[in-house]
């Protein structure tokens, strides 16, 4: 399939641009970890996967589960973007009574396939789509995003142990390795460091791109899908914050949304009009 990179470029800027919108509008939620994973998000929904957003819930459908569930705004903005739900949704971010709380609720939201937050608990929940995938003799492709502090979770390594034991070739996972967690970096709270040698070790098929980089996503896509006998883990050297420069690389940018001139500045710098509306 021919890749139309400018596509994905115009589509990763309108994504990056409805993070700010929403997260400002709702005064509060999770900016720095959504910006490090929108080219993830847009290679996998414009590009990869086998979904229908007038058909949600279709049968062979690939899934997508954001175990780093904090990182809600990248999700709704994707799926938002790629038609699941009108984008005047993205401005009810966090209020009460929206579907669109601050962490993914796959009751109330067409496209979310797990409701996650506590961290963790949706990579484990993605091994068990995989499996039953593959009970099921079903062609879908289970995709899933932890973060690199998410990786401090104990959980995440019994998931990854099931992950290699039932050999599950048809599920993907992308590390958004972008260095920083809460409250600093993971160097400075729990090392998570070699996570290659970690995950291969765990029998994972493991390959390291730069996560902003389309073409390195989309290889690393097509590649995990020749590996027959283990999971692949993608690791995704990232930019927390990316796209936004005084949020790059800056814990603080975490959970916390810009006030009107930081949210205006954000989206001029973003291709955008200084329009928070
Ligand atoms: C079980 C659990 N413990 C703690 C938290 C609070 N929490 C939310 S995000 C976060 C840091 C996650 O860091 P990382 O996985 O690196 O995310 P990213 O940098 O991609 O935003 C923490 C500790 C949580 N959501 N779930
Ligand atoms: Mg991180």
């Amino acid at each position: 399939m021919v890749v139309d990179y400018q596509i994905l470029e115009s589509v990763a800027k309108n994504i990056r641009q409805s993070i700010i919108k929403s997260v400002h509008a709702a005064g509060s939620g999770h900016p720095g970890g959504s910006l490090s994973a929108v080219e993830i998000l847009t290679a996998l929904y414009f590009y990869k996967m086998n979904i229908d957003p007038k058909d949600p819930k279709k049968a062979d459908r690939d899934r997508f589960v954001l175990s780093k569930g904090h990182a809600a705004p990248v999700l709704y903005s994707t799926l938002a973007e790629r038609g699941y739900f009108d984008k005047k949704h993205l401005m009810t971010l966090r209020k009460i009574g929206s579907m669109l709380q601050g962490h993914p609720d796959m009751k109330r939201v067409p496209g979310v396939e797990m409701s996650t937050g506590s961290l963790a608990q949706g990579f484990s929940a993605s091994i068990g789509m995989a499996l039953a995938s593959k009970l099921d003799n079903s062609r879908s492709r289970i995709y899933t995003l932890l973060g690199d502090g998410e990786l401090q979770e104990g959980l995440i390594w019994e998931a990854a142990m099931s992950g290699a034991h039932y050999k599950l070739n048809n599920l993907t996972a992308f590390l958004d390795f972008n260095g920083l967690q809460i409250d600093g970096t993971n160097e400075e709270v729990m090392n998570v460091k070699p996570v290659d040698e970690k995950w291969k070790s765990f029998g994972w098929h493991v390959i390291e791109i730069d996560g902003h980089c389309f073409k390195e996503i989309i290889d690393a896509l097509i590649e995990a899908e020749t590996i027959k006998d283990k999971p692949t883990m993608i690791i995704a050297k990232t930019i927390k914050g990316k796209g936004v420069s005084y949020m790059e690389n800056n814990a603080g940018w975490h959970g916390k949304a810009p006030n009107d001139e930081e949210a205006k500045a954000a989206l001029v710098e973003l291709g955008g009009e200084a329009d928070v509306r």
